[in-house]
């Protein structure tokens, strides 16, 4: 059964899209246009209530909530692909930990930066200078504990690649790319090579070929 996965272009269905391709899972992709609103259409509400992208269909199975998403077949396939979870319980609380540091504190300051660098322009909607400036900022804080996590571990999790780092790679590539702030990443020197690492690794680069709107 291939998995169909909606909303390929976008940033949080990339995440989901990432792992498959490490996972060695089949996938098919749906287009859903957000600029149409096709993301608040009823067909596409039976299938996530919320109205957000991404949501996957695996057989009669419908998951959305792409770090639920991620966690699921890292799990489901654990021995096939690329193990992103640790190998000991310990380690895999420290994968937990840091996919946590991705959602909670990463993500808020680049989703602002996203919406007000990027998206409120695209739709002629007026972005707000002062969310700019104080996202940078948290964010500039946020990247510090990296850089000093980074310096001691190659990866966030410890010595392996794992969901955690994977989590990172859609948003952080608005950040060097389209929001035009890659500076925040190359003026950490332990931050950069973990991003030339992790952005250069064979899934990320086929996933990048799906596009995005910016
Ligand atoms: N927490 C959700 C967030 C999903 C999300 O915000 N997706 C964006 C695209 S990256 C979206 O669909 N935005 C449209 C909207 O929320 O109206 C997840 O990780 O799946």
């Amino acid at each position: 059964m291939v998995v169909k996965v909606y909303g390929p272009s976008y940033a949080s269905p990339k995440r989901v899209l990432v792992c498959l391709v490490e996972k060695e899972v089949e996938f098919e992709t749906i287009p859903i246009d957000l600029f149409k609103r096709e993301h608040k259409d009823p067909e596409f509400l039976k299938l996530q209530p919320f109205g957000a992208v991404p949501v996957i269909q695996d057989g009669d199975y419908t998951l959305y909530e792409s770090r639920a998403i991620i966690r699921y077949y890292a799990e489901k396939y654990k021995s096939q692909g690329t193990d992103l979870l640790g190998k000991t319980i310990e380690e895999r609380g420290l994968v937990e930990q840091w996919l946590e540091v991705e959602a909670q504190n990463y993500h808020p300051s680049i989703v602002n930066l996203v919406i007000h660098i990027l998206f409120a322009p695209a739709q002629g909607l007026p972005s707000d200078s002062k969310i700019i400036q104080e996202s940078e900022e948290k964010l500039g804080k946020v990247l510090d504990v990296y850089e000093e996590r980074l310096s001691k571990n190659k990866y966030l999790a410890g010595d392996f690649f794992s969901l955690a780092d994977l989590s990172h790679l859609p948003f952080t590539q608005y950040l060097v790319g389209a929001i035009g702030k890659d500076y925040m990443i190359k003026s950490r020197e332990h931050v950069s090579a973990w991003w030339d690492d992790i952005s250069n690794r064979p899934s990320w680069k086929k996933v990048l070929e799906f596009g995005a709107p910016f």
